[in-house]
C-alpha cells in the first residue's frame, strides 16, 4: 500500500474536482453546482479531501487547498479523457443507462481504460482516506471504485450515489461488462439511486446475476473472501439549494434583468422556456416538433409566444452529441424561417453557458418552463424553477420520465414522446389562470424548500454513518 499523507475522515470522490479553471496558471475557481454547496460545509468542519480530475488532459497538479478542502488531483491523459470519459463513461454507459435513447457503443480498449482509471481514483482515495474514514463516490464514471477501494482498504465506510438513471434488467443486461460492475458497485455500504424504481432495477440486477437476498432496500451481499456484508441500496432524491435560488430571485437588480430580457423580446404575452446541457435525454427536439406544430395550427400566435431556448454546450467531441446539435439547429432554422415574422422570432436558441444570476433572470421572465426529458436521473432545472418563483407564478411542465416528477406531483406531467399530448399540456401551461398557477406553485415550492441539496447530503451521511455503528 502507498505510505498515507495527510488523512481525512471524509473523501468525496467525483470525477471533476469541484474547482475550474479557464486555462494553465490562471486562478481556480469554485464550479458552479449544489453539490459542491451542499458538501463544503461538511467538508470544511470534519477536515475532508475532495479527490477528482481537474478537467485538462494531460495537466499534473499537486494537492492543494481550496477554501478549506483538500483538493487531490487525478491526472488523465488524452488518452483516458478518449476512451475512460468520452468512450466508456458517455458513450456506452451514458446511452445504456438512459433506457438507449441513442445506440450505446461497445469498446473492450475503453472498458479496460475504465478499469485502469478508476483503479487511479481509487488509489488516490486509499492514500489521504483516515483510518475508519467514510469516502463518498460519485456517479457512473466510477463504478468500480467502491469494490478497489474495499480491496485496499477493508477499514472504510464507502458510499456511492449513482445520479443518473439505473435501467430495468432488460436493457442493463446488455452491458458485456454487466457483472464486474456490479460487483464493482456491491462494494460500497450504502449505495444510494434518485428513484425508488432505480433502486429496484438495481437490487432485481442484483438478483439476476448472482443470485444475493434483497429486501426492503438492503442486498446480503457474499464478499470474495466468504464473509457476508448487508449492504443499504435506496433513494435518496437529490435536490438543489432552494434557499439561494429564492435569495437571488429576491435581488431587485435580478427582477430588473427578468423584466428586460421580457422586453428585449418584444414583450410577448408568453415566455415559454427551456434550458438543458444539449443532451439527446432532454427531449429537445420532441419539444420543438410540439411547439412547431401549435404554430403550424395557429394554437399558438408567433406575435404574443416566444419560445427561449439554452443549450449549453456539451460532450462536444462525442459523435451523437455532434449529431444532436445538428439536427436540433436544423429544427430551429427550419420553425423560424417559417414562421418567423420582420419583429418577432418564434424561437430565441442560445447555444451559451450564462452565470446563474442570468439563469434565475430566465427563470423569472419564463411564464412557462417546459422540462421534456425522455429520461433524466433527477433534474434539477425543474427545481430551480420552482425556487426562482419568488412571485408564485408560473407553471412547470414536466415530463413523467425524470426523478423530479415522482415528488413534483403539481406539476404539468408529460409523456414527450406522445406530441399530442405534449401540445395540450403547452397548451394548458398558457392558458392556465394566475389562481390556479398560485396554488400549485405554493405546493411546489414548499416540497422543494423541505427537500432541498442539504437534506439530501445529510441523509446520505446519517446512513453512511449508521454503518458499524
Ligand atoms: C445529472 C443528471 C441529475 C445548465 N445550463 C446552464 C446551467 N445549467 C445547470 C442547471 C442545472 C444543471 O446545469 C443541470 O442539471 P440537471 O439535473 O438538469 O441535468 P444534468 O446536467 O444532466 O445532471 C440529472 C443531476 O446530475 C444531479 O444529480 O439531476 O438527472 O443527468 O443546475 O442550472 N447553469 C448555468 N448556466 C447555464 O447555461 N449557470
Amino acid at each position: 500500500m502507498n505510505t498515507r499523507s495527510a488523512e481525512a475522515d471524509l473523501v468525496v470522490v467525483s470525477n471533476r474536482l469541484p474547482v475550474d479553471r479557464a486555462s494553465e496558471g490562471e486562478e481556480w475557481r469554485r464550479s458552479p453546482g449544489g453539490l459542491v454547496a451542499a458538501l463544503e460545509p461538511v467538508l470544511q468542519t470534519t477536515g475532508g479531501a475532495w479527490v477528482g480530475w481537474p478537467g485538462q488532459p494531460d495537466l499534473e497538479v499537486e494537492r492543494f487547498t481550496f477554501d478549506g478542502i483538500d483538493l487531490v488531483p487525478v491526472a488523465l491523459s488524452a488518452e483516458d479523457v478518449e476512451r475512460f470519459y468520452e468512450g466508456f463513461s458517455n458513450d456506452t454507459i451514458w446511452p445504456l443507462y438512459h433506457d438507449v435513447i441513442s445506440p450505446p457503443t461497445y469498446h473492450r480498449e475503453w472498458w479496460d481504460a475504465y478499469v485502469r482509471v478508476n483503479q487511479r481514483f481509487a488509489e488516490a482515495a486509499a492514500n489521504v482516506a483516515a483510518d475508519g474514514a467514510r469516502v463518498w463516490v460519485h456517479d457512473y464514471q466510477l463504478q468500480l471504485v467502491p469494490r478497489m477501494l474495499r480491496e485496499l482498504r477493508p477499514d472504510l465506510v464507502i458510499g456511492y450515489f449513482h445520479h443518473i438513471p439505473f435501467p430495468a434488467y432488460g436493457i442493463y443486461s446488455q452491458l458485456p461488462w454487466r457483472n464486474q460492475v456490479l460487483d464493482g458497485l456491491l462494494g460500497a455500504d450504502v449505495i444510494g439511486f434518485q428513484r425508488v424504481a432505480d433502486a429496484s432495477n438495481f437490487t432485481r440486477a442484483v438478483r439476476r446475476r448472482f443470485g444475493f437476498d434483497t429486501k426492503a432496500g438492503t442486498v446480503r451481499v457474499a464478499d470474495p473472501g466468504g464473509a457476508v456484508r448487508t449492504v443499504i441500496a435506496k433513494a435518496y432524491p437529490i435536490s438543489i439549494d432552494a434557499a439561494a435560488y429564492d435569495e437571488i430571485a429576491r435581488r431587485p437588480e435580478v427582477q430588473e434583468r427578468a423584466r428586460e430580457i421580457r422586453a428585449e423580446l418584444g414583450d410577448p404575452d408568453t415566455v415559454l422556456f427551456g434550458v438543458d446541457r444539449l443532451d439527446y435525454t432532454k427531449g429537445i427536439t420532441h419539444r420543438l416538433k410540439a411547439y412547431g406544430e401549435l404554430l403550424a395550427e395557429h394554437r399558438v400566435d408567433v406575435e404574443k409566444v416566444t419560445l427561449v431556448q439554452v443549450a449549453s454546450p456539451s460532450r462536444e467531441r462525442v459523435v451523437a452529441y455532434m449529431q444532436l446539435r445538428d439536427e436540433i439547429e436544423l429544427t430551429v432554422g427550419r420553425i423560424n424561417g417559417d414562421f418567423d415574422t420582420v419583429g418577432h422570432s418564434a424561437i430565441r436558441y442560445l447555444h451559451h453557458s450564462y452565470p446563474r444570476e442570468e439563469m434565475v433572470a430566465l427563470y423569472l421572465a419564463a411564464d412557462v418552463m417546459l422540462v421534456t426529458a425522455l429520461r433524466d436521473g433527477m433534474n434539477l432545472v425543474a427545481k430551480e424553477y420552482v425556487a426562482s418563483r419568488v412571485d408564485g407564478r408560473g407553471a412547470l411542465v414536466l415530463s413523467e420520465f425524470t426523478g423530479a416528477a415522482d415528488e413534483l406531483g403539481q406539476a404539468i406531467c408529460v409523456n414527450p414522446h406522445d406530441i399530442e399530448g405534449l401540445k395540450d399540456a403547452i397548451m394548458t401551461a398558457i392558458e392556465m389562470p394566475a389562481d390556479e398557477q398560485r396554488k400549485r406553485m405554493r405546493a411546489l415550492r414548499r416540497r422543494v424548500r423541505e427537500h432541498d441539496v442539504d437534506r439530501w447530503s445529510r441523509g446520505f451521511l446519517h446512513d453512511l454513518g449508521s454503518v458499524r455503528s
